[in-house]
C-alpha cells in the first residue's frame, strides 16, 4: 500500500478515514490496466459520512474520467465528499472538464492524490476552491504517483518510449543452468501476472536469443484483454527471422517490428513482407544501438515498451541506462555454480548491479507474491 502523510499543502489534514478512501480510490483506478494508457489509470469514490455512494474508475481510453463515472453512480451527490487519485481535469479534451461536473454536483469537498501534470488540464483545484470547494491535495510525491502511473507520468519530452524489463530469476541471481540452457523458474501465478503486465505496454521486446529458442507468440493472453494488443518487437541484426515466427502472423493487433542491421533491412523486408514491419536500426560494436532502437520506436508512436530477455538484451538495457523499470520475478530456486547470473560484469567491468545501485533506484511499489515467487518493482531514480 501506498503511504499518504497525515497532512497536505492543500490546508487540509487527512483522517484515517480519509487516507483509507483515498488509498481505495488508487487501488480502484487500476482496473484500467491495459484500456486506459498513455492516459492515467484513475479512481474516484463519492462518500457521504462513512458510506461510499459510488465508486468508479476511468474504464477506457477517450471515455468518461472516473469522477464523472463515481458522480454518475449517485443519486444525489449534494453535500458530499470526492475522493480520487488524481487531481480532477479542469479542460476539454476527449470529454468536458471534470472540476464543472463536481461542482454541478455540489461535492461540497474533494480529496485527491496526484497533482495533474498537464499543462491544459490541471489548475481543477484551484478552479474548485476559488468556487467554494473544500480541496485537499495532493498528497503523496512524485516518484509515488509515477510509480502507480508510470506512463502517464512519462516524461513527455522524452525522445525515447516508458521502458520497463522483466526478468524471472532464482534466488542466487541466475537466469539459467547454463549459457544456452533454458528453463522455467517461475510458476502458473507469475506467468499470468506476466500476460496481465503485458496489456498495459504498446509494446513487448524480445532479443535474438530467444525469440529463435522459444519461438513466442508475445501477446497478451490474461486476465486483461488489452483495448490495443502491443506490439511484438524481436530484435534481429542479422535478418534470419522468417514469416513463420509466432511472433509474426496471426496475432492480433498493429503489425509486428522486425529491427534489423540497416544492410540487411531491404532483404529481410523482402521476406518478411505483408506480415512484419521491418525497421534498420544502426549497429553499435556487435549490437543493434538499443538507444536508437527506443527512438525509433518513440517516432512509430510507442510509448511504452515491455522487455522480456533474453539475459543479454537485459543486460545491455541496463547497461546502457534504458530501463525506467524493473519488474523482479523471483523463484524459490537456487542455480548454483555455473548458473548464468541476471546482472552479469558489463563490458567496461563495471557490475550492472552498481549501476542499479548509484543510479538510486527505487523500490516504492510493495513486493507481491504470485504463487511461491515474489515480484520486486524498481523504479528508476531521477
Ligand atoms: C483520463 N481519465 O479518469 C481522468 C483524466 O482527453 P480526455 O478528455 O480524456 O482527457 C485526458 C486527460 O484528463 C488526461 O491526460 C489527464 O490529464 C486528465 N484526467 N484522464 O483519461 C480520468 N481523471
Ligand atoms: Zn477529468
Amino acid at each position: 500500500m501506498i503511504a499518504l502523510p497525515r497532512v497536505g499543502p492543500g490546508n487540509g489534514s487527512l483522517s484515517g478515514a480519509d487516507r483509507r478512501l483515498l488509498a481505495r480510490a488508487i487501488e480502484c483506478g487500476r482496473g484500467g490496466w491495459g484500456r486506459v494508457h498513455p492516459n492515467p489509470m484513475v479512481g474516484a469514490l463519492v462518500v457521504r459520512g462513512d458510506e461510499v455512494l459510488g465508486e468508479a474508475f476511468h474504464a477506457g481510453y477517450g471515455g468518461p474520467h472516473a469522477e464523472v463515472s463515481a458522480l454518475a453512480a449517485v443519486n444525489d451527490a449534494r453535500g458530499a465528499t470526492l475522493y480520487c487519485s488524481l487531481e480532477p481535469c479542469n479542460h476539454h479534451g476527449k470529454t468536458p472538464p471534470c472540476t464543472e461536473a463536481i461542482l454541478a454536483a455540489g461535492i461540497a469537498r474533494v480529496v485527491f492524490w496526484a497533482a495533474e501534470p498537464g499543462a491544459q488540464q490541471k489548475g481543477g483545484a484551484e478552479w474548485l476552491r476559488s468556487r467554494g470547494v473544500v480541496v485537499d491535495g495532493p498528497f503523496g510525491n512524485p516518484s509515488e504517483w509515477a510509480a502507480e502511473n508510470p506512463v502517464f507520468f512519462h516524461n513527455p519530452s522524452a525522445r525515447v518510449p516508458y521502458v520497463a524489463l522483466k526478468l524471472a530469476v532464482s534466488v542466487d541471481g541466475c537466469i539459467a543452468p547454463a549459457a544456452g540452457r533454458r528453463v522455467w523458474l517461475t510458476g502458473e501465478a507469475s506467468r499470468r501476472e506476466v500476460h496481465r503486465l503485458r496489456a498495459g505496454f504498446d509494446a513487448i521486446l524480445v532479443g535474438t536469443r530467444t525469440w529463435e529458442a522459444d519461438n513466442p507468440m508475445l501477446t497478451a493472453r490474461g486476465a486483461v484483454v488489452p483495448r490495443v494488443p502491443p506490439v511484438a518487437v524481436l530484435l534481429d541484426r542479422r535478418g534470419r527471422a522468417s514469416i513463420g515466427l509466432r511472433a509474426l502472423r496471426g496475432r492480433p493487433g498493429p503489425r509486428s517490428i522486425v529491427a534489423t542491421a540497416p544492410h540487411r533491412a531491404r532483404d529481410l523486408a523482402g521476406r518478411l513482407s505483408g506480415c512484419a514491419d521491418v525497421v534498420a536500426v544502426p549497429v553499435k560494436g556487435k549490437r543493434l544501438d538499443l538507444a536508437a532502437l527506443m527512438e525509433a520506436l518513440a517516432a512509430r508512436g510507442i510509448g511504452s515498451v515491455l522487455c522480456e530477455g533474453g539475459g543479454v538484451l537485459a543486460a545491455s538495457l541496463l547497461r546502457e541506462e534504458l530501463v525506467d523499470r524493473l519488474y523482479l520475478f523471483i523463484a524459490p530456486v537456487i542455480i548454483g555454480e555455473g548458473g548464468v547470473p541476471a546482472f552479469p560484469v558489463g563490458e567496461s567491468g563495471e557490475p550492472a548491479l552498481e549501476t542499479l545501485r548509484f543510479r538510486g533506484w527505487k523500490s516504492v511499489i510493495d513486493p507481491s507474491r504470485f504463487g511461491n515467487d515474489t515480484l520486486i518493482v524498481l523504479d528508476r531514480g531521477d
